[in-house]
């Protein structure tokens, strides 16, 4: 497991992930995606759950409906790390 990422590192990279935000009171980012219907929603979902098992990094996330609602923190390091960069990079990619 990576080591947490400094605030500077998480400022340089959460530039490149505009649609992210801080999650207050814990080391964590969180984005609220919508698409135009369920199956659109647990389609991404499926997609994402495929890249979070070969990473072994796993989302805190929910559905309801069209929306899914994702937190990314690294329980194991008590931080955010490059893996949480790389998880939501791949999720920006997935949901196009
Ligand atoms: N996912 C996330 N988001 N944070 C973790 O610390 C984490 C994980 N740890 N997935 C992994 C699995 C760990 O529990 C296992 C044992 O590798």
């Amino acid at each position: 497991m990576p080591d947490a990422l400094t605030q500077a590192e998480l400022n340089e990279a959460l530039a490149g992930l505009s649609s992210w935000t801080r999650v207050p009171g814990r080391p964590a980012i969180a984005r609220t995606f919508t698409f135009q219907n369920f199956n659109q929603a647990f389609g991404f979902m499926t997609r994402v759950a495929l890249v979070a098992e070969k990473l072994d990094h796993h989302p805190e996330w929910s559905n309801v409906y069209n929306k899914v609602e994702v937190v990314l923190t690294t329980h194991d390091a008590g931080g955010l790390t490059e893996l949480d960069l790389r998880l939501a990079r791949a999720m920006e990619k997935i949901a196009g």
